[in-house]
Formats: structure tokens, C-alpha cells, sequence
């Protein structure tokens, strides 16, 4: 059975981090190991949002064993790393993988919500992650963090960030236009070594997005296990986080987690 692993923050919630990876995996028909990083907690009256840092030693730990069943991996999956100390113990092991892709999403803006990490670890991430990644699914903001370009309110912008952060190493970027960038169409731009592809749908207003970016970077985690046309797995992505959205479960009034739906 194929077998990928994800890093990543849990989510108390249950849309995004590490749950929304296995349950993504879990609809490919693929298994999944884990590396916690982190414990976010979302109030769900306030919106608040805390983050649980793990002592580094947990983390070791657990990239340890993940060493140890390297070769049992057929890719890797990237998410929140709360504080630069956890990027710099996740770096070293990525810097062990050398075969299999490794999707990084770069969390450093959770949910366009302002907040932000510092700008150490935004230096980390051009200098030593993105350099090992063969993809990343910045958001906006994101985006607008790791290229420097700001503000990204139009197609050609989000071009342009995705080949400035191209420049720092990893082949491919998609920037994720999201519901911020203006107008009816959720767009996304893909920048590969040869070209650059736009993807627009329409916008989905369902409030069901909480875990949207984290599953559809597993998904294109799982979509590439079988598939070397990025182009192509960009769009099975998409319609992939697009079905979990519109199959997504409220919390709370019009807010709620995708719910991962694969084809059938
Ligand atoms: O989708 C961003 C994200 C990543 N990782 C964790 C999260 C979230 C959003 O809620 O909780 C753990």
C-alpha cells in the first residue's frame, strides 16, 4: 500500500493540519504516518486562535522514526511549522529525502487572518525550506511574504510572486487567489520550470473552508504519487478541495471544515 507522511500542526477543530491530511490520504486509498508540530486551538464562539508550541525534543522524537521508514514513503507533505527551531530540525530531515516529492505549505499566515510569523522564519523558509521543496502553495498573503511583492491584487502580481519565489529554489509554486483576490473567480496560478498555467473557478461562498489549504496540499501530495504532469495535478487538486468544500460540515453559524471527498 502506498504510504506518504505528513508533518504538521493538529487542528483542534479537525478541518486543516494533520487530520485534514489523513482523512485526504485516507480518500486516495493511501496511508499516512505523522510528525505533530504543534497544537492549534480555535475558539469557536471567538475565533481565537492559540498555538501550542511541543517541546523540540517531541518533535525529534517523532522525525526520528519518520527517518527510519524513509524508503517506505512515496512523498511528503509539509504544513504548519509553529517557531524557527521546529523549521530547523524539519530542514535537516528533509535534507535526508532525496527521491520522493515534498509539498510544502508554507503556513505562515493562518487563514489570511493577520497572523503572522516573524520575519525570521520567513527568511528561514526562502533560504533553507523552499530550497528543498519541489512544490509550495503559498496563499496571498503568503505569497506576498515570501516575494516581497505587495500588494497581489491581480493575475500578472500573482505571476510575478510565484516566479520570485520560484528563484529561491522550488521548482514548482502555486499561489492560491482564494477568496481575497477581487472578483467572482477563485483563481490560482501554477508556475512551473517551463510555464505558467491559471486555473479560475467560481467563487464557492460556503463558510465550510476551515482545512481547505491543508487538504489540498496532501492532495496534490497523493495526486503525485501516480502522476508526473504537475499541470494535471494541480487541477485534480482543485476539483478535489472544491468537492470538500461544497461536501464541507458547519461548527458553527456558516462557518465549518471541508470534508474530504474524493471521486467515488
Ligand atoms: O490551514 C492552515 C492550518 C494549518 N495547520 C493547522 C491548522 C490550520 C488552520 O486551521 O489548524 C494545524
Amino acid at each position: 500500500m502506498i504510504k506518504l507522511l505528513t508533518i504538521a500542526g493538529s487542528d483542534t477543530l479537525s478541518g486543516g493540519g494533520l487530520q485534514a491530511d489523513l482523512r485526504t490520504f485516507r480518500e486516495y486509498g493511501i496511508t499516512g504516518d505523522n510528525v505533530l508540530t504543534c497544537i492549534v486551538t480555535m475558539g469557536r464562539e471567538t475565533e481565537e486562535i492559540s498555538i501550542g508550541e511541543l517541546p523540540i525534543s517531541v518533535i525529534t522524537d517523532q522525525l526520528k522514526e519518520a527517518e527510519k521508514q524513509l524508503d517506505a514513503y512515496q512523498g511528503i507533505k509539509v504544513g504548519m511549522l509553529a517557531n524557527l527551531e521546529t523549521a530547523q530540525v524539519v530542514a535537516s530531515f528533509l535534507e535526508k529525502v532525496h527521491t520522493v516529492p515534498i509539498v510544502l505549505d508554507p503556513v505562515l499566515a493562518l487563514k489570511e487572518s493577520g497572523l503572522t510569523t516573524s520575519q525570521d522564519i520567513v527568511t528561514y523558509f526562502i533560504e533553507r525550506l523552499l530550497p528543498l521543496a519541489t512544490i509550495t502553495t503559498p496563499n496571498l498573503h503568503e505569497a506576498e511574504l515570501l516575494s516581497g511583492i505587495e500588494p497581489i491584487d491581480t493575475v500578472e502580481k500573482m505571476i510575478l510572486a510565484g516566479k520570485k519565489i520560484q528563484s529561491y529554489g522550488v521548482p514548482y509554486v502555486v499561489v492560491k487567489g482564494g477568496l481575497r483576490m477581487p472578483g467572482t473567480e477563485a483563481i490560482d496560478v501554477l508556475v512551473t520550470p517551463e510555464t505558467e498555467h491559471v486555473y479560475r473557478n467560481p467563487k464557492l461562498h460556503s463558510g465550510c473552508n476551515n482545512g481547505a489549504g491543508c487538504t489540498f496540499a496532501s492532495s496534490i501530495a497523493a495526486e503525485r504519487v501516480n502522476n508526473d504532469n504537475m499541470r494535471e495535478v494541480i487541477q485534480s487538486s482543485k476539483d478535489f478541495v472544491y468537492r470538500s468544500i461544497e461536501n464541507g460540515v458547519d461548527f458553527m453559524d456558516g462557518l465549518g471544515n471541508v470534508w474530504q471527498k474524493g471521486k467515488c
